[in-house]
């Protein structure tokens, strides 16, 4: 497991990359280029400015989260083959750069939704939240609006400037069914995926967050049964997934340890967080430690552990704990706890296995 840790960008974050270096066992940063919108190239001088800072502080930049899809690609509309190029100039320069993993997502309109940014835990500490019955009756624009104002930095997926055609957006969606959402998908896929084999990049679909159609908005990577079917549209290593365990776990139906048994050829990139899930459908991101959320964070390291799991990790969202202020999710503080907890599983994990391992060699003395 290579950990590495989401940074936002100088003076979009409000961690530095000093204090990531020094969280024990992280080696690199999860970057993207935050002020490109959905579907333009990259620029390559500002993909070499990251790699610079990020080389600087002795970390490596192979993974990126995410490069977003544009929504005509989503919708299927015919100006998607630019779209689509522009996408392949965008890996092409990151393969140059020796980025080896490309987290996107499939979700129409929206990247993930939660109806607060600073829900007040029993402790004190705050964290995002869902409300199932205020998404059923509040007004998308509102709920946008209401982000907006609460966050104080321009988050991934609400940038103003692309919500502003909320309208127009939901208006193009009117007819476009779950079976549309994936024949798009599938377009997508057999356009960029050989396109990532021969540049040695593994493209890794994030699940959406969270794993169910909201304001009448088709999503489809949702289930363990839905991302087998993901996976065989086309069968490569480099088609692949973020395998995140917040998102799915929101589902409790989902099962997280038996996907990384079932996929564990194809999950480059974990992203390793808990929920909490309410009976009434509410639920709250909580730390990662086991007992204070819904998802099985130690067998979910177990299951990583036991599949000699070599990809990439990230502690994902954490809570704001210690006055800390910051992007909501993406505080330094309960991420590096996050990360100590998942080291301090794994350790033991690999310790144990150490152990057996000698305790065999004694037997067979
Ligand atoms: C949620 C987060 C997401 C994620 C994007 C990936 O769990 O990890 O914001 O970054 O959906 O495209
Ligand atoms: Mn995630």
């Amino acid at each position: 497991m290579k950990m590495v840790f989401r940074w936002f960008g100088e003076g979009n974050d409000t961690v530095t990359l000093n204090q990531i270096r020094q969280i024990p066992g992280v080696e690199g940063i999860v970057w993207a280029l935050h002020d490109v919108p959905a579907g333009e190239e990259w620029p390559m001088d500002k993909i070499l400015e990251i790699k610079s800072q990020a080389e600087l502080a002795g970390l490596h930049l192979d993974v990126v989260e995410s490069v977003n899809i544009h929504e005509d690609i989503k919708l299927g509309l015919p100006s998607r083959d630019q779209y689509i190029e522009n996408y392949k100039r965008t890996i092409e320069k990151l393969a140059q750069v020796g980025v080896k993993v490309i987290c996107y997502n499939f979700m129409p309109i929206f990247d993930w939704l939660r109806t607060d940014l600073y829900k007040e835990g029993p402790d004190g500490s705050t964290a995002l939240f869902y409300e199932k019955a205020r998404i059923h009756n509040i007004d998308p624009f509102d709920l946008v609006h209401q982000i907006n104002q609460d966050s104080q930095l321009t988050m991934p997926g609400w940038e103003p400037e692309r919500l502003k055609h909320l309208t127009t957006l939901f208006e193009a969606y009117t007819n476009v069914t779950e079976e549309d959402l994936w024949s798009n998908l599938e377009y997508f896929l057999n356009e960029i995926i050989p396109f990532a084999e021969a540049h040695d990049i593994r493209m890794a679909i994030h699940p959406d967050d969270p794993p169910w159609s909201i304001f009448g908005l088709p999503r489809i990577i949702t289930s363990q049964d839905n991302i087998r079917r993901f996976l065989s549209i086309y069968n490569s290593p480099n088609n692949s997934i973020t395998l995140c365990s917040g998102s799915l776990g929101s589902n409790p139906g989902n099962d997280i340890v038996s996907m990384i048994h079932e996929f564990k050829d194809r999950i480059p990139f974990a992203h390793i967080r808990n929920v909490k899930v309410f009976d009434n459908g509410d639920f709250m991101e909580t730390s990662h430690r086991t007992q204070d959320g819904t998802v099985d964070i130690t067998g979910i390291v177990q299951a990583y552990h036991d599949t000699g799991f070599t990809g990439y990790a990230r502690p994902d969202h954490g809570r704001h704990i210690w006055d800390e202020k910051c992007r909501p999710g993406y505080g330094l503080y309960d991420r590096a706890l996050g990360i100590m907890y998942l080291w301090g599983l794994w350790d033991a994990y690999a310790r144990i296995k150490e152990g057996n391992t000698l305790e065999e060699q004694v037997k067979s003395i």
